[in-house]
């Protein structure tokens, strides 16, 4: 082990010089340096998306510091990383993230403030990195925010896509995709690096070579190139600064300088065109496999090219590649990125002479795999013929895989053929598919769900004969966790204030156990009533955003009852938005004066639908139908209100999340693995109306039982539901009827358009469940409603809450991961040898 260096050694370098300068004029400076130098402006003659690149890229430099330093440090002691492998980095705006980080907060809005702008409106103009879809993808960029809070060396590695995730437009209520032209702009948190190029092989054919019967030379001459580009991570309270490597492809094919010469220009780049496509574009699917091959090859140019950065690392330390996993442990996030298994023993076998038992050995000592969802529909399977044709040393390797795995249970499980078939990475079915999930869980040393139901689950189907074969041991569970500095610093100012006062220093940004001394201040009546003010601003400051978003005014003294997220049928807004239709019908019956006793309710949704789910786009239909209906009765008015807002996202998530009263995670039991969002929104001081689902139980476990509204059926229940619905008719309540009644007799438009939504529930076997959990789901409502009145009940339900959430910090969950499953340390650049 190569030993920590000292002052003494000589080697060492003073890593306590990184105190960046906070002297106003000095930033002043690098702001008016970037305007003038990097942008030709005059700070006489901007507005503010130039004042936004200028202040953002003076940022930049006091964060490149540290970024250096950290991994100068990191690599000067030999420190082991982990590598954090996704598809989807859901990154959001960095600028008030960096500041907060770096302490620089009030700095930037005094230098900015003498130029005429006010932070908030600059802060305004930095556009979302939308580099995933959901839940997966803003988990990947928590957790790459606490390994650097944490101080713990590590990376994510990504693609970076021309076009992230779409923006949604709503049309005639309508959903409809716009293209996400996020580097239009200049992007400040990215650096270049065409240094770290590295070249990604597809097609071709095998030679075998003559001296081992393991080893191939793959040939091919269709090549890509897959260049670097880094995002800085930026540490809060320490210097450390992580790092996100996003791929870009580029063509290597060379500009062809004889189409050239005989005038066809286009022709002369066309491989770029070709190899641009490849990074293009995020596939908009969210628990949905796409099964496109331009997918299949996304994945394979970024596990290529990260295992290829990952082992030029390594070499650089000269040990020998047993070291491997001493120094690098690899976390494939679902199985997008599963490709890294078999490319890393290619790698091993062909290219670095080693046999397949010492490159097996590397490989599972290496890896360790995340299982997100348990729907059939989400479950990666690629056509054998499809992978042997663009990946054809893969697919022998995939094969060997196999081969040896089912020899070994051969051997321990004599004779027993159904389990082969049963466990094999192929599936025999016409064509015969890869099993991605068997490939990872057969390539990694540790396998975990997201949730502790979630994990039980997946040791119970999916992987039930793996846990008999391979040990209980190997199936671990690591409940998700949302990064505070983000989701409540960052989106909360007000309340993240008072937390500030009752903690005594900003420390619990860092270490939310210490919201516990919250408990100590419950029935402090001063203190309850600022509490209270703050959500109340928090919801002035939506209902605002949902005026000029939308142009519906609603009251920010309504109970605001909120469902962002995906559009899922098993998320079930449309149980939800059947609820609102109910509750409408119910308010129509009473007189004006029974009507104004009722709690006021603001109902919002938001929500992207994939592209190609035809469903769930009628969802999004249906809701802005019923909101139009609703929100135009004169009779109703503020009674009852319904939104949707348009383009979810992680900036939207930060006006939403702080302001709501009850959130909604309402999947049926058993379907949702663990969600995040309601981790959110009880950190921000908001109740959870939900099912017995994810990590809705171990929020109910922390918060206690008074905290939160369950309802519905059970997970265990579920099959025998489903069972039963398949042959029998669904027996809709009442008040499920009604909905369906109201709908038909076109009170929100053509009943025709929504009338296969019903059918799925009466003709086609009610799959998530609605009849079934509609009345207590009701009944949920009724018991909310009645909290809610008791405003002094609420406040103590909303501080317990924040109180007794610490559990769901995502450091927490980032810390058992390095323990548990990556073996690796705490490196703070300040504490090194000093
Ligand atoms: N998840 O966002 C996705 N996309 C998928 O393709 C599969 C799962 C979600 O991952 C989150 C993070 O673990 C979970 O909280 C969520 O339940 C799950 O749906």
């Amino acid at each position: 082990q190569p030993k920590t260096p000292t002052r003494d050694d000589g080697e060492f370098r003073d890593y306590s010089h990184s105190e960046i300068s906070r002297d106003v004029a000095t930033i002043k400076n690098s702001v008016v340096m970037h305007l003038t130098a990097t942008f030709l402006r005059t700070p006489a003659n901007i507005d503010s998306g130039q004042a936004y690149l200028a202040s953002a890229f003076s940022v930049r430099d006091r964060l490149l510091q540290r970024w250096n330093l950290t991994n100068e440090y990191h690599d000067k002691i030999g420190a082991k990383r982990v590598y954090y492998m996704s598809l989807e980095f859901l990154i959001g705006r960095t600028f008030d993230n960096a500041l907060l980080a770096l302490g620089l907060r009030e700095e930037y809005s005094k230098v900015l403030g003498d130029v005429g702008f006010c932070l908030e409106d600059i802060i305004d103009e930095e556009r979302d990195a939308a580099l995933g879809n959901g839940g997966l993808g803003r988990l990947a960029a928590c957790y790459v925010d606490s390994m650097a809070c944490s101080n713990y060396p590590g990376w994510g590695y990504g693609l970076r896509y021309k076009y992230g995730m779409f923006q949604q437009q709503i049309l005639n209520g309508y959903q409809v995709e716009a293209p996400d032209c996020w580097l239009d702009s200049p992007n400040p948190w990215e650096f270049p690096r065409p240094d770290v190029t590295y070249p990604v092989k597809f097609y071709g054919h095998l030679v075998r070579d003559p001296q081992s019967e393991h080893r191939f030379k793959w040939e091919s001459n269709v090549v890509y190139d897959a260049m670097a580009f880094d995002v800085p991570v930026p540490g809060y309270g320490t210097t450390n600064v992580g790092n996100i490597r996003l791929w870009s492809c580029k063509t290597n094919t060379l500009f062809d300088l004889n189409k050239f010469n005989s005038g066809d220009y286009q022709g002369a780049t066309g491989g770029q065109v070709a190899a641009q496509i490849l990074t293009d574009v995020l596939y908009p699917n969210d628990n949905t496999s796409e099964g496109k091959e331009l997918r299949l090859r996304q994945e394979y140019l970024f596990c290529s090219a990260t295992m290829q950065d990952i082992l030029a690392r390594f070499r650089k330390t000269n040990r020998p590649l047993s070291d491997l996993p001493d120094m690098a442990a690899i976390q494939l996030n679902d199985t997008h990125p599963t490709l890294a298994v078999p490319e890393l023993l290619r790698i091993l076998i062909d290219d670095e002479g080693l046999s397949w038992d010492e490159a097996w050995e590397i490989t599972t000592r290496t890896f360790a795999f995340t299982n997100h969802t348990i729907l059939p529909e989400a479950m990666e399977k690629w056509p054998v013929p499809m992978l042997d044709k663009i990946l054809p040393r893969h697919m022998g390797i995939i094969y060997d895989i196999n081969l040896f795995f089912l020899q070994t249970v051969e051997k321990q499980f004599p004779g027993d053929r159904e389990l082969l078939r049963k466990i094999s990475i192929i599936e025999e079915s016409n064509p015969q598919q890869v099993r991605m999930a068997f490939l990872a869980c057969v390539g990694s040393h540790k396998v975990n769900g997201v949730a502790a139901i979630h994990s039980d689950i997946i040791k119970q189907t999916i992987f039930k004969d793996f846990v008999r074969i391979q040990g209980e041991a190997k199936f671990i569970n690591k409940t998700n966790g949302v990064s505070p500095r983000r989701w409540m610093n960052e989106c909360n100012p007000d309340m993240s204030a008072l937390l500030t006062e009752v903690v005594g220093d900003r420390s619990w940004v860092n270490d939310l156990t210490k919201l516990n001394q919250l408990e100590d201040r419950i029935s402090d009546a001063g203190f309850r009533e600022r509490w209270w003010a703050a959500k109340q601003k928090n919801k002035e400051r939506l209902a605002e955003y949902i005026l000029t978003t939308t142009g519906i005014k609603v009251s920010a003294h309504a109970l605001f009852d909120v469902q962002v997220k995906r559009i899922h049928e098993y998320k079930r807004q449309l149980m939800n938005i059947f609820s609102v239709i109910y509750r409408y019908y119910q308010l129509k019956q009473m007189s004006p004066e029974q009507r104004e006793q009722e709690l006021h309710r603001v109902v919002i949704f938001a929500g992207k639908a994939a592209s190609g789910y035809w469903v769930a786009k009628q969802v999004i239909k249906l809701i802005n139908s019923v909101a139009e209906v609703i929100n135009a009765d004169d009779e109703i008015g503020d009674v009852l209100k319904v939104v949707f807002i348009p383009d979810y996202s992680v900036t939207a998530a930060e006006y939403i999340i702080p302001a709501s009263d009850i959130s909604q995670h309402i999947s049926t039991a058993g379907t949702e693995a663990s969600g995040t969002s309601n981790m959110k929104f009880v950190l921000n001081g908001g109740i959870i109306l939900g099912t017995v689902d994810g990590a809705n139980i171990e929020i109910g476990e922390e918060v206690g039982e008074e905290q939160i509204f369950f309802f519905g059926c059970l997970a265990h229940e579920v099959e025998d539901f489903r069972h039963y619905l398949r042959f029998n008719q669904p027996k809709p309540d009442a008040a499920l009827q009604t909905a369906f009644d109201m709908i038909q007799r076109n009170t929100f438009g053509d009943a025709q358009l929504f009338q296969p939504l019903i059918d799925a529930i009466m003709r086609g076997g009610d799959v998530y469940l609605l009849s079934v959990d509609f009345p207590s789901y009701i009944q949920a409502h009724k018991a909310v409603e009645e909290a809610y009145r008791n405003h002094d009940e609420w406040v103590t339900k909303s501080i317990l809450s924040v109180a007794r959430m610490s559990k769901f910090s995502s450091d927490r969950s980032i810390q058992e991961y390095a323990e548990e499953v990556w073996n690796i340390e705490p490196q703070p650049v300040l504490n090194c040898g000093l």
